[in-house]
């Protein structure tokens, strides 16, 4: 038996009120007044330090965002052991990363409460990690395995969990948004004070489902985030070639429904500006769109070199990698040393090995697994009639 994500320090935090870190805290530090910052919305980064790329001001607690920080890292070293496994010609099908979006998925999905529900993108592993999913099932389920989520059907991050409150990515970008609308009607329906949340890039933004999932959620007053992955492209289109408007935020007066624009590559300030949608929305005031800019740091998948993209811009938005902004502020705030980083970096890792270790020794899923969970339960009539062919 290998240990679990909890066992590793990777504490799901819906679960951190109720228990204890396994590994000793590192010893709490002099408190620092975190420095107060406008939060940035531009798309034109310059600066490349804590002392003039500040994080935005936070009421997390230093464990709070130590677990912050363990996600993001979680998702970044993840995807790394992918993209290492995909060379290797052991992943099925594409591999679909989020470098330089971790800060997104893991301060949004920090916001929600137990009871809430996500319906993730491909971009979005880092959010079902804060929901409890374990890299093993990424592995598993990325290699096909018999032992993935889906029992080695489908590939990639397509699987749910209703008992932990996500529902499957969909490919068809912008159908996510019309179910997650009706996840969160249901929710009201059955008197639960539940927030649905989904993610959507530029390119998605501009599909007709977009708008009628969140018209249908403005008009119905539905508790539904929706937050607009601002990243640049869409595969190889530039966001200026899909749209006239700067600001995806704008779309949301065509509803009726607030719209915030959110520095994409601040965990802190993903963290804020949701948890104020994800408020208003569980006190009955509606849905949001919360746009975040951010850059894709990475082809749209593995196979896509990115040759199209400006060499400068990936280096302009290198200086402001979520992940290492993130390092600078715990530092220079004092809220963790070099070697509590170091140490958070190494667990993981170490996990890393064992969960990809079970994956490459898992079977694939036997042929006939193939015809299981295609069509509902024949009645027992049919069902003695047909039978597999073996
Ligand atoms: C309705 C629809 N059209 C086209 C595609 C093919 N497709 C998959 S991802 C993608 C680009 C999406 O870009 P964006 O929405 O900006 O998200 P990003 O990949 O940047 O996260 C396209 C065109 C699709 N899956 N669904
Ligand atoms: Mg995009």
């Amino acid at each position: 038996m290998s240990k679990s994500s909890s066992e590793y320090g990777l504490l799901h935090p819906l679960a951190e009120s109720m228990q204890q870190p396994p590994e000793p805290a590192p010893p709490e530090p002099t408190p620092v007044e975190p420095t107060p910052v406008e939060q940035p919305a531009g798309e034109s980064p310059t600066a490349d330090n804590d002392e003039t790329d500040p994080l935005a001001e936070t009421s997390l607690s230093r464990r709070q965002q130590l677990h912050l920080y363990r996600y993001m890292q979680l998702n970044r070293l993840v995807e790394d052991r992918l993209s290492n496994l995909y060379r290797q010609n052991k992943v099925v099908g594409g591999l679909y990363g989020s470098r330089g979006q971790e800060a997104v998925s893991v301060g949004s999905a920090f916001a929600l409460e137990p009871q809430d529900f996500i319906g993730p993108l491909i971009r979005n592993l880092g959010s079902m990690l804060v929901r409890g999913v374990e890299p093993r099932e990424v592995f598993t389920q990325y290699m096909a395995r018999g032992t993935s989520p889906t029992g080695g059907k489908d590939c990639n991050l397509h699987f749910g969990d209703v008992r932990r409150g996500m529902i499957a990515p969909i490919s068809m970008l912008g159908a996510l948004i019309p179910v997650m609308a009706g996840v969160a009607l249901a929710g009201e329906r059955q008197g639960k004070k539940l927030v649905a949340m989904t993610w959507i890039g530029d390119g998605g933004t501009s599909t007709g489902d977009f708008h009628e999932g969140l018209n249908l959620a403005a008009v119905l007053n539905l508790p539904l985030v929706v937050i607009a992955e601002h990243n640049g492209y869409a595969y190889s289109t530039p966001t200026s070639m899909q749209m006239r408007i700067e600001n995806i935020a704008d779309r949301a007066v065509g509803y009726g429904i607030p719209g915030s624009i959110i520095d994409g590559n601040d965990v802190l300030a993903v963290y804020n500006g949701v948890k104020r949608a994800v408020d208003r929305a569980r006190a009955g005031d509606g849905p949001s769109l919360v746009e975040v800019k951010t850059f894709r740091m990475k082809g749209h998948a593995e196979h896509d070199d990115a040759g199209y993209v400006p060499r400068e811009l990936l280096d302009q938005w290198a200086r402001r990698d979520p992940i290492e902004r993130f390092e600078r502020h715990l530092l220079h705030h004092r809220l963790a040393s070099p070697e509590d980083l170091e140490a958070i970096t190494t667990t993981i890792r170490e996990s890393l090995d064992v969960e990809v270790d079970f994956a490459l020794a898992s079977e694939m899923p036997p042929p006939e697994r193939s015809l299981e969970g295609v069509y509902a339960e024949a009645p027992p009539e049919v069902a003695v009639a047909w039978r597999p062919q073996r």
